[in-house]
């Protein structure tokens, strides 16, 4: 599209909504006005898209996800539709900033971390390879908290983020339909000798589907987020008369969760997880029946996939609608429901595994209970000769009393895949040890990917010019073809332009820290990154200890030649996780001391930005210098942000954990600081029992200092968390071997220093770590969902140029 025209259709929308001229707009009626525009843009390929795949009939992938974290739409789909150059140019000639417009946008933050945050990577993979697979979760009226922190401590603010509308939904009234809750089912058998169920009692919520264009890149193709929002049904607006009662139904759909580590707000989450899984499966038993085949092929058009367990009723659900509405008998029901669910798992944290009390599910959902009873008999029936009772036992989906999601989902879907290659390992292993013995033909890895068009072509423009004039533009198409940048390893001219790229984003974000903080930093310093959610096996304290033993090396010795740094955190802890806000007030008190103490002469700064979310997270990963991956290894499954950072081309130090293994392998240990403990070893203290935090901290004088610092008056105002963090160290045996990896984690924090040190190998370092990024775009990852589990296919008859996403 012609500037011209875009200015065209941008004026005319600006009379259109606000009756007023371009020049007297402020950036919200400017941003409103050019999202329309852009709406306008992909609204015919994204009724052409539907009614292709109409036509087409080909098989679709349905994501289910409680949490979607897509952050800002406008940039990414002008990015998408080709438009974002003309854009900018555009606004550049009025004389206004498209940043500052796009800033207008609230973030879509309906999600709390790297679950949500994958899911948007997806959506967009999904549609830039030309892939039929939609979305669909929950139209939360609050998203996840806004964080602020008052004298250091986190108090969560309420997300408005649909006080000024969605520009981008569409509310679909006439695909809403009805949710059943409670009552008392009985099962009365019909003249054919069938069991029928009867209910008497409970109550119907309407779910009213708001949907969200994923616009693909450069490719015509449009797929859906399907967001599903309470309602009161037409039919029962009397019985809904009352302040009280409307509060509970608009209850369902108010608020995310925002704890991701434990149960909470029992009744309301397992009604929030059947409200999403019942909407969304009515909908694509509808849509499967538009297309006139029989039921019984619905596999080879319908691939359903639950992210994480929060969405395993969507086994007993489809059961539920083909055995009773449908008419199904039970054996074709079940093999239909086998083929069409797939089930990916997040977390091997125990605390996660989610359990539900058989009583608070006949209450909820009492159809859906009998069901879940009826797959765990037939289940211990089936499996009964083949295994032993103690491990159908172990596996079976009700045991003491309580339902066991991820029970639910492995033995209702034929795939179940970890997201990185030791987490998929250890799936295996260890954490769905006994499934695996059942079911190994079920187990596969999926590593996680990024979508490398939001972490680079719009989070960091200065690299991407750098990238398109040394290696030309494909990489934009083919991540892969980021290999090209290895050729220019010792290209002087080429590592001083990724110096230069990385320096501006480094002003930037020093400019947005004195803004938001006071803090002033020294760009020139080194930027060192930890942004992810707070969480104790993340080991966010680990850090803080090396920046508390690097502030007393310079008190000791004031001349000590350490490169200057910036510790840099972004962070939310889930509200009630009270060790995690304890950390974040450390954090805070810490940063105080350092960033006010004179003698340390700016060598060190700690800044920590409040409310870490998709867009900070935009600012932040393009100027990070080190990338701070150091969880306790086997306890990430994955991780994330370890790949936005290093495409960003900063450095990474790890523990072998996660995708970090992956991401290790990728670029070879001389370009990666390793340390601590491995998997194995950690398991070995599991198995020896034998871990003494107390052993390492008397035997190390450097330990002792930073550990006594929590409780020995050096930090102040931290009486109270600094003895929680000291006693978790010592009186609790440190769960996740913080004092063991402290030693092994400084010696890499001082390898990273000595690297920095040498401009020229940093650039290098930096460059290969670019150049090995493309591996980990979703777009493969996302490919190979498609080949390997849904069986799904671009839409050929549609998209124009299919990206090519073959490894
Ligand atoms: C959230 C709720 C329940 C279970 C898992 C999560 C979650 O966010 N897990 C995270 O998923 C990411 C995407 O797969 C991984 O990269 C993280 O390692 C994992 O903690």
């Amino acid at each position: 599209m012609e500037k011209a025209t875009l200015q065209e259709l941008l004026e005319s929308r600006l009379k259109d909504i606000f009756s007023i001229e371009i020049a007297e707009a402020s950036p919200q009626e400017l941003f409103l006005a050019l999202a329309n525009v852009v709406k306008s843009c992909y609204a015919n390929d994204w009724s052409q898209t539907r009614k292709n795949l109409l036509v087409e009939q080909q098989k679709q992938a349905y994501y289910f996800s409680i949490e979607f974290l897509p952050g800002k739409l406008l940039k990414s789909n002008l990015l998408n539709l080709g438009l974002l150059d003309t854009a900018e140019e555009l606004f550049e000639e009025l004389s206004f900033s498209l940043d500052e417009v796009a800033e207008v946008e609230k973030d879509m933050a309906l999600g709390n971390g790297g679950l949500g945050r994958l899911a948007s990577c997806f959506m967009d993979s999904l549609a830039s390879l030309g892939l039929p697979g939609n979305g669909n979760g929950i139209r939360y009226n609050y998203g996840l908290f806004k964080q602020k922190f008052v004298d250091g401590h986190q108090v969560e603010l309420p997300d408005d983020w649909l006080r000024a509308g969605n520009v981008w939904e569409v509310r679909k009234e006439s695909k809403a339909v009805d949710i059943q809750y409670g009552g008392e089912v009985y099962l009365i058998e019909d003249e054919n000798g069938r069991l029928r169920p009867e209910r008497h009692g409970g109550y119907v919520w309407r779910a009213v589907p708001y949907d969200t264009g994923m616009v693909g890149y450069q490719n015509d193709m449009i797929n859906t987020l399907r967001l599903w929002s309470v309602e009161v049904p037409a039919a029962e607006e009397a019985n809904y008369a009352t302040i009280e009662s409307r509060r509970s139904l608009e209850d369902l759909t108010a608020v995310l969760y925002p704890d991701d580590s434990n149960e909470r707000g029992k009744k309301t989450r397992l009604m929030q997880e059947y409200f999403f899984v019942s909407a969304g499966i009515q909908s694509i038993v509808r849509y499967y029946l538009k297309l006139n085949h029989p039921l019984t092929m619905m596999s080879e058009k319908i691939a359903i996939h639950i992210n994480d367990t929060h969405p395993a009723l969507c086994v007993s659900e489809l059961m539920r609608l083909l055995l009773d509405d449908h008419d199904l008998p039970w054996e074709q029901a079940w093999a239909i429901t086998v083929k069409v669910m797939s089930y990916t798992n997040h977390t091997i944290m125990a605390e996660a595994l989610e359990k539900w009390p058989i009583d608070l599910f006949k209450e909820v959902i009492p159809r859906n209970y009998q069901i879940i009873e009826e797959i765990d008999r037939r289940y211990l029936e089936e499996y009964a000769e083949v295994h032993e009772a103690a491990l159908l036992n172990r596996t079976r989906i009700i045991i003491n009393g309580q339902v066991h999601m991820a029970h639910l989902a492995i033995i209702g879907s034929h795939s179940v895949n970890g997201v990185a290659k030791l987490h998929s390992d250890l799936l295996k292993s260890v954490v769905l040890h006994d499934f695996y013995l059942i079911f190994p033909e079920r187990f596969n890895n999926k590593t996680n990917g990024i979508a490398q068009r939001r972490w680079m072509q719009l989070a960091n423009q200065p690299l991407s010019k750098v990238l398109d004039t040394t290696i030309g533009k494909s990489w934009r198409h083919n991540p892969q073809d980021l290999q090209l940048l290895k050729n220019y390893q010792e290209d002087p001219t080429v590592l001083q332009r990724l110096a230069d790229a990385k320096l501006t984003n480094k002003q930037a974000l020093a400019e947005y820290i004195q803004q938001t903080t006071g803090i002033e930093v020294d760009p020139t310093a080194i930027f060192d990154v930890q942004i992810k959610r707070l969480h104790a096996y993340k080991r966010q304290l680990l850090n803080v200890m090396h920046i508390l033993k690097l502030y007393f090396d310079l008190k000791d010795e004031p001349q000590a030649p350490i490169h200057p740094r910036v510790f840099i955190f972004g962070a939310k802890a889930a509200p009630s996780y009270h060790y995690a806000k304890a950390i974040i007030k450390v954090i805070n008190e810490v940063a105080n001391l350092i960033n006010h103490d004179p003698t340390i002469n700016d060598k060190l700064k700690v800044v920590f930005l409040e409310n870490y979310n998709v867009t900070l997270a935009e600012r932040i990963i393009p100027a990070a210098d080190v990338s701070e991956q150091i969880s306790l290894a086997s306890k990430e499954a994955s991780g994330t942000s370890n790949m936005k950072l290093m495409l960003n081309g900063a450095v990474t130090i790890a523990t072998l954990d996660g995708a970090n293994i992956e991401i290790r392998d990728a670029i070879g240990d001389e370009n990666i600081a390793i340390f601590g403990l491995t998997e194995e070893e950690v398991y070995a203290y599991y198995a020896q029992q034998n871990y003494s935090a107390y052993a390492f901290y008397e035997e190390d004088p450097v330990l002792q200092r930073v550990v006594n610092a929590f409780i020995d008056g050096t930090i102040p105002n931290i009486e109270r968390e600094g003895r929680e963090v000291f006693d978790s160290l010592l009186k609790y045996n440190d769960e996740y071997f913080l004092l063991k990896d402290f030693k092994s984690y400084c010696d890499a924090q001082y390898r990273v220093d000595l690297a920095y040190k040498d401009q020229q190998r940093w650039q290098a370092i930096s460059l290969m770590n670019i150049a090995n990024a493309g591996k980990f775009s979703a777009d493969y990852t996302v490919q190979n969902y498609a080949d390997d589990i849904w069986q799904i296919e671009p839409l050929y008859a549609h998209v124009k140029e299919p990206n090519s996403a073959s490894l």
